[in-house]
């Protein structure tokens, strides 16, 4: 069947014209999967509708938020029925107070939070917090995780595996990069080694406790227990960043699922429900800093405005219910079975794996376990495998350094199809060229 993409194509050149790349975020743009990024005109359940007329089984999920669905009946009534009684006020809102302890009440290692707009804001203040509360610089974060893109972690590692970081992007100083230092994940004795080397100046620790950021790599058992004890020791702040495993892998996120108790957690994406929302908590005594409690400046016109709340509130409510998660999972996990039946039929090394709602799928013979791992995939066979999905009427993230996500509106036939559609698919794209092996 011809896949129409006339109107998106339009509409891409003419966005190039005055949007930068075309897009508002740069991973829309398509640039690692190649091809021109539907255009996408609606999204109702599990499906969303391009200006073409084409429709998708979505498992993007605009990066993980639409957790529940597109458009949700009683998200959508309760964010109407907001609208009504204005958009935003710049004061203080019970709504507010609502959300927050909505949030509170899904894990237990949060005694404040304070809600911003993005996971970037999120993330951006929680490392000014932690340089505030241990009066120390240095930074920890993990080469191929993510956490926005503030000035201190878009940084990448030093030649030398201790040397702190450089800049990941022009405009990022180096003196700031300078005071990053980028480790291998999942690699506890990295860790050990960078505290006997800058101990005294390392102020926390910024990991993504499941990442999904270089696709979808889990925790070597003991190792999120290790970064806890070791940054105990040393006066360091454990900082969890869950903007995208929040309400993802578990109702109490990563936290809850894995039994950490982080000093400050960040979130987004699953709180907003679809609408811009971050925020950032942890230990009372850390967060009291936070003006105007005390002298670490944080501020945002939008922040917990009343649209946002009401989403968030709402989104948290149903995710709540008995059998949300339940419900969640066994979506997941019979996708990802699916596609590995598909993978053992057709005698071929691949597997997909999954914790909670989010499930990744590499094309490398190995275990993934860090980001060098996650370079043996065979990005080009990835790529063709997106775009015969695509084609086929299923959406995944255009980038096999990316997770997948599930929603409380998919359904077993909609997974079945899905597997179904894979295994064309991968036959499809092995055709064109035979498998690259390490
Ligand atoms: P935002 O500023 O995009 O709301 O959040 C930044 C962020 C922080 N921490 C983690 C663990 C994240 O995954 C993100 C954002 N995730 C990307 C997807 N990998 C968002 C998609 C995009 O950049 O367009």
């Amino acid at each position: 069947m011809p896949f129409d993409q006339s109107k998106s194509s339009a509409l891409f050149a003419a966005s190039r014209e005055v949007i930068p790349g075309g897009v508002n975020s740069p991973v829309r743009a398509f640039r690692s999967v190649g091809g021109t990024p539907p255009f996408i005109a609606r999204g109702e359940g599990a499906r969303v509708y391009d200006v073409d007329g084409n429709s998708y089984i979505d498992y993007l999920l605009s990066w993980g938020p639409l957790i529940l669905g597109h458009a949700h009946p009683e998200v959508t009534e309760a964010l109407i029925d907001a609208t009504r009684r204005g958009t935003s006020f710049g004061t203080p809102t019970e709504l507010e107070l609502e959300m927050t302890r909505a949030v509170m009440n899904c894990l237990p290692s949060l005694e404040m939070v304070r809600m911003v707009n993005s996971g970037t804001e999120a993330t951006m203040s929680a490392i000014r917090l932690a340089r505030a509360y241990t009066r120390r610089n240095r930074i920890i974060k993990f080469i191929g995780c993510y956490h926005g893109h503030a000035d201190s972690l878009l940084v990448k590692a030093g030649s030398g595996a201790m040397d702190m970081g450089v800049p990941d992007s022009p405009g990022v100083p180096a003196n700031i990069a300078g005071n990053t230092l980028s480790l291998p994940y999942n690699n506890l004795d990295a860790v050990a080694e960078a505290f006997r080397l800058y101990g005294e100046e390392i102020a926390g620790i910024i990991v993504e406790p499941v990442v999904g950021n270089m696709g979808l790599v889990l925790p070597k058992p003991g190792y999120l227990e290790g970064l806890r004890r070791i940054t105990a020791e040393n006066g360091a702040l454990l900082i969890f960043d869950e903007v995208m495993t929040g309400w993802r892998v578990a109702l109490g996120g990563a936290q809850g699922y894995f039994g950490i108790d982080p000093d400050l957690t960040t979130f987004g994406k699953v709180i907003g429900g679809g609408l811009p929302v971050g925020a950032y908590g942890g230990k009372r005594k850390i967060m009291e800093l936070i003006a105007p409690a005390g002298p670490v400046y944080q501020a945002g016109t939008l922040s917990g405005n009343p649209l946002a709340m009401t989403c968030g509130l709402k989104t948290i409510e149903i995710l709540s219910r008995p059998g949300a998660y339940e419900r969640l999972n066994s979506l997941t996990e019979r996708l990802v079975n699916g596609v590995n039946s598909v993978m053992g039929e057709l005698d071929l090394p691949y597997r997909a794996r999954s914790i909670g709602a989010m499930f990744g799928l590499f094309f490398t013979e190995g275990e993934v376990v860090d980001y060098d791992t996650a370079c043996t995939a065979d990005t080009k066979l990835y790529s063709r495998y997106f775009q015969a999905m695509l084609r086929r009427g299923f959406y995944f993230a255009p980038s096999q350094f990316e997770a997948g996500f599930m929603s409380l509106a998919h359904t077993d036939a909609d997974i079945d199809a899905t597997v179904a559609a894979a295994r064309d698919a991968i036959r499809e794209a092995r055709e064109v060229a035979p498998i690259a092996r390490p």
